[in-house]
């Protein structure tokens, strides 16, 4: 039987940031250098199969810091964590390496910064998502105020309109958050911020490249997670860049081949957090179904590499 034609557009850059290569690396290293078990402090990054893989390798997964051993080496994820939880790791003696993206640190930062000079702080982020639970956690309880839309911007209640400052969440969608940026301007003109927001090199790049290959499309796919924030966005953007389908999924037994009956073009791209053997899975399942002409949809080369922490550089 022929194999109906289908072009399949592949957007570029998709899947592993630098941020999510760094963290894996920093697990694989912990767990040569000492040994297993080593524990991480929520999902490294938000990829079930990463989070497998290290497992079998010998990491344990725990959600707070209570539930490790004073005695095994901890890791942070790559979202960030609050100040409290390397406090409470010194405290007790412990081994940690933070794996927090440099970007995410940078926010912190900029955050700790801004409050020195005594601007209070408003987020724009997702409540409960650990980058935001992060990040506000660099202040003392209360102290940053969370925006998520617009809506709230209307109502947010500050202690003075005239010393304010903001940071966001990394993989925020560049043009919701630019739509926030404005509202929080227009009614505190004196607002101090990044030159545009905090959202990263690689969030912007898989975004830019959705809005390029969404319009040639009748159907788009995200590999990525339920729980990935940048993943979830790039099925958003898709579908307002005018692609009519555009659907998450974690690898390629989720794909409804029922949904994209007919399609003749497919676009294919990755969450920061995906990895690259989900994404050729997913590739190798439309070979075998379509005769399929694959073409690169590329908006941005990225050459973007962080250095794992000196601690697991240096010899044993
Ligand atoms: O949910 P997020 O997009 O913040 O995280 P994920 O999917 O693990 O992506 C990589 C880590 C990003 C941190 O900024
Ligand atoms: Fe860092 Fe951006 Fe990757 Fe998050 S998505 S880990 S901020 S590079």
């Amino acid at each position: 039987m022929t194999k109906p034609a289908l072009t399949l557009y592949l957007a570029a850059p998709r899947g592993f940031c630098a941020g999510v290569d760094r963290a894996i690396k920093i697990v694989e290293m912990a767990l040569e250098k000492w040994g297993a078990p080593v524990f991480v402090r929520h999902e490294i990054v938000h990829n079930k199969f990463v989070v497998d893989d290290l497992r079998d390798k010998g990491a344990v997964f725990v959600e707070e810091l209570t539930e490790c051993p004073d005695d095994r080496p901890v890791i942070f994820s790559a979202h960030g964590v609050p100040k409290s939880v390397p406090q409470a790791a010194q405290a007790r003696e412990m081994i940690y390496v933070d794996a927090t993206c440099p970007l995410v640190s940078k926010v912190h930062i900029e955050a700790q910064r801004h409050a020195d000079n005594g601007l209070q702080m408003i987020m724009i982020g997702h409540a409960g998502h650990p980058e935001t639970v992060g990040t506000m956690g660099q202040l003392p309880d209360g102290e940053v105020l969370l925006v998520e839309t617009v809506e709230d911007v209307a109502t947010v209640q500050v202690r003075d309109p005239g010393k304010l400052a903001f940071v966001t969440q990394t993989t925020l969608s560049v043009d919701d958050t630019a739509d926030i940026v404005t509202a929080l301007q227009l009614r505190f003109p004196g607002i101090v911020g990044p030159h545009k927001e905090d959202i990263c090199y690689a969030t912007t790049n898989r975004q830019e490249a959705v809005k390029a290959m969404a319009p040639k499309c009748d159907a788009m796919l995200v590999v990525g997670a339920p729980n990935s924030s940048n993943s979830k966005r790039l099925v958003e953007v898709g579908a307002r860049a005018g692609c009519a389908y555009a659907q998450l999924v974690q690898r390629a037994s989720d794909i409804d081949w029922r949904a994209l009956d007919g399609i003749r073009s497919m676009g294919i791209t990755a969450g920061a957090s995906a990895p690259e053997v989900l994404i050729n899975e997913v590739i190798k399942a439309f070979s075998d179904r379509y005769d399929v002409k694959v073409e690169m949809v590329e908006t941005a080369v990225e050459n973007v590499e962080f250095k794992v922490p000196r601690v697991l550089r240096e010899p044993a």
